[in-house]
């Protein structure tokens, strides 16, 4: 089984606009969708659209729980999130531009996390998770969930033997790469961030990180992306197709590169159907959407070269 935590999910509010955004205007939108959000619920949208069996966990604010749970069941997501007593889960704001010219988000605050709901969350865990299940943990941290509390959940799930993936950033991500977490995706940024912290020469460190890490995914953005798995060392270049919009294609990357990945650990399999149901994302207007048809097409355009 593979669990999905989505520890801050989201309701997305996409904008779709007539004209490029533009400061100190009235910038008006000519329609607007809802869409799940959160990287974790994304993860697990793209398991359900493989096929591939799936749990989306995590904390949804009790005050539009219902609205939450309707998306979520339109997505056909198998979930049981904690309703969060007197939480709003928040809405992120997509404004999309005309002619594919990109998007911009805004995403509002989250609801607080209080000591009873973190414990209902480890419990479940405690109680399901075996050593032949996958657990990703992947977005920002609500209020109050802090890092003690995110060293505790992938705490347990190592202890439990689980594979643990983190989507995560900022010190959430240096939290998992201490604990020593099976998968991380960090983009260009982030992963400078990272090597810094390791203080040796960036060769050095980012030796050392693969062999604290089973399996890095660096995204390089334009160059694609770089994954080391068992001490090599892969370059993958997405196919070229034609951007809609790119919200959530890194978390359908994530979702479908572990749903390969979960059925029997091919690398390079799973960098292919990732980086193909990503491309095949970015084509639609939504936050998760993706043809897992098309992406089987797109999989042959997908570039992969051993360094
Ligand atoms: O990556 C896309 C997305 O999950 C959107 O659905 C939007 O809700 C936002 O990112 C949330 O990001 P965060 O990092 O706050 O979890």
């Amino acid at each position: 089984m593979i669990y999905t935590i989505t520890l801050n999910p989201a309701i997305d509010r996409l904008l779709f606009l007539d004209k490029t955004l533009t400061k100190r205007k009235t910038n008006r939108a000519s329609k607007i969708t809802y869409d799940i959000g959160g990287k974790g619920t994304h993860g697990s949208y793209a398991m359900t659209q493989l096929g591939v069996e799936n749990l989306a966990l995590g904390f949804a604010g009790e005050r539009n729980f219902e609205a939450f749970e309707q998306i979520v069941k339109q997505k056909g997501i198998t979930h049981s999130f904690i309703p969060i007593p007197e939480g709003l889960t928040r809405e992120s704001i997509v404004a999309i531009e005309p002619e594919n010219q990109g998007s911009t988000m805004l995403t509002e605050p989250s609801f607080f996390v209080r000591d009873a709901e973190k414990k209902q969350l480890l419990d479940f865990l405690d109680e399901q998770l075996t050593s032949e299940d996958i657990v990703l943990i992947a977005g920002s941290l609500p209020e109050n969930f802090q890092m003690h509390d995110l060293k505790d959940l992938i705490q347990l799930a190592k202890a439990k033997q689980a594979f643990v993936a983190c989507d995560l950033s900022g010190e959430a991500l240096l939290q998992a790469v201490q604990l020593g977490v099976d998968f991380i995706k960090p983009n260009e940024f982030e992963l400078a961030e990272l090597l810094n912290e390791k203080k040796d020469s960036t060769g050095e460190a980012f030796e050392r990180l693969t062999q604290e890490i089973t399996c890095i995914v660096a995204s390089k953005g334009e160059q694609g992306s770089v994954c080391c798995y068992e001490g090599k060392q892969y370059q993958v270049i997405a196919p070229e197709v034609k951007e809609v919009n790119d919200t959530g294609a890194g978390d359908c990357f994530v979702g479908a590169f572990l749903a390969e990945f979960s059925k029997c650990r091919d690398i390079i399999a799973a960098l292919k159907r990732g980086s193909a149901c990503a491309a095949s994302k970015v084509q639609y207007e939504d936050s998760s959407y993706f043809n897992p048809r098309e992406a089987e097409q797109l999989m042959k355009q997908v570039k992969i070269t051993e360094l």
